[in-house]
């Protein structure tokens, strides 16, 4: 097989030499950001294929171009798997990513004007929830719930007063920095009780519903679950909807022809390449793991004076009171543990009083660790060297020395297709 990476190294030594930056920042630091991942060896190979070259407008058995037998094919077995995975009546795998994904689904089912309710941005919801600042913000009527930090627990019987006043035509759950697990049961019946449709965005924990370490919407008989495939699941960049048969015409319909043209045939390839791993029982051990490596890093971050939000967690992420803790704000936070290889991301917390550039706190999680085989053991290492420069951001000579320690600890971990 041609070595592609070789005709990149002749033609075009600025990308190459960023790629190769990459690859060698990604083996020698230890990634928490809680939404990032090391995709399977399979995955790369199947992204840089022939797929990229199709466009397939439609769905299988209903092109608009010609030569679409193996496009059809792939499209089909992502499908079928994506329902075998996740226990559904209905799977659509063609959204681009995330934000299109939960767009795909509001401008399917709702019309512009009407009523969502959701998680507000500083407590956990995402951008696509409603934020003012993001189109569907403006195009829907977002009625916001938020949380008790001090717990993480949401006021159900508010909840529900607030959906019989403003009557919403769908509920969402389901977060991207929110450490609990869903009490889908209660939002179900609130749901039932006004006559909301229901929907979770599972992008964060897909791959945990997956491996069965976490529970699963629909088995609370939930209508729509979207999730990211890049994220816990481990695949390439991409969004699936999920959903019952009877609004699976809609949501198609949304997707194609209502929000994109082409979708991006070796992702749907590489889609179907991950559920087929999903299924495994390496990739359950592997979802339980993720949240044995979280619980444990938790417990050794709190036992070190840190302030975590909601004071744990149940899934695979945490948030850090960084300002609270070490009295760093999230940017500075980042920086500090950017000099000894260890990635996390400035966060937001409930209500923050900073600005979002500047916020409160950083987010963490254990996805991307798992994968490269780091144990809870690991985190406890993990978590002494995070408080460590996290207590003496100035320490220069600390600092360099973590760093020598975080890469040579790097080198037991192989990065899988690296
Ligand atoms: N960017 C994703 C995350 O980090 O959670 C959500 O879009």
């Amino acid at each position: 097989m041609t070595d592609n990476l070789s005709y990149l190294e002749e033609n075009d030594p600025a990308v190459f030499t960023a790629l190769k930056g990459e690859e060698q920042r990604q083996k020698s630091g230890i990634e928490l950001i809680p939404s990032e991942n090391y995709t399977f060896p399979e995955v790369l190979a199947t992204l840089g294929s022939v797929f990229t070259n199709k466009y397939s407008e439609g769905y299988p058995g209903r092109r608009y171009y010609g030569g679409q037998e193996f496009t059809d094919q792939i499209e089909t077995l992502a499908r079928e798997r994506a329902k075998v995975v996740f226990n559904c009546e209905h799977a659509n795998v063609q959204p681009l990513s995330g934000s299109a994904m939960n767009q795909a689904v509001y401008l399917g089912l709702l019309e512009p004007g009407d009523t969502v309710m959701a998680m507000d941005l500083s407590h956990g919801g995402h951008l696509t929830h409603g934020a003012p600042v993001s189109h569907m913000g403006k195009l829907f009527n977002f009625v916001r719930y938020v949380t008790d930090p001090s717990d993480g627990s949401i006021d159900f019987n508010q909840v529900r007063k607030d959906a019989l006043a403003s009557k919403p035509k769908m509920i969402l759950c389901g977060y991207t920095s929110y450490p609990r697990d869903v009490d889908y049961a209660a939002f179900k019946a609130i749901a039932d009780e006004v006559g909301a449709l229901t929907m979770t965005d599972a992008s964060h924990f897909g791959g945990l519903v997956a491996g069965g370490s976490m529970r699963n919407p629909i088995d609370f008989g939930f209508d729509v679950v979207t999730t990211t495939t890049h994220k816990s699941l481990r695949g390439p960049r991409g969004g699936l909807i999920l959903c019952t048969k009877k609004l699976a015409s809609k949501i198609d319909k949304s997707v194609f022809p209502g929000l994109q043209g082409g979708p991006h045939m070796n992702a749907v390839a590489a889609i179907a390449v991950t559920l087929l791993k999903a299924q495994t029982d390496e990739f359950k051990q592997y979802a339980h793991q993720v949240l044995s490596n979280a619980k444990t890093l938790a417990t050794a971050l709190i036992e070190n004076q840190t302030a975590l939000v909601t004071g744990g967690t149940d899934n695979h992420m945490m948030v850090l009171n960084t300002v609270e803790s070490f009295g760093l704000d999230g940017r500075m936070a980042e920086e500090v543990l950017d000099k000894v290889n260890i990635t996390t991301n400035k966060q937001i917390i409930p209500d923050d009083p900073n600005p979002p550039l500047r916020p409160s706190g950083i987010r963490i999680g254990t996805p991307a660790a798992t994968t490269r085989g780091m144990v809870d053991a690991d985190m406890q290492q993990l978590a002494q060297w995070i408080v460590t420069c996290l207590q003496n951001p100035e320490d220069e000579a600390l600092l360099g020395q973590t760093r020598d320690e975080v890469t040579a600890f790097c080198e037991r971990f192989p990065v899988p297709g690296l």
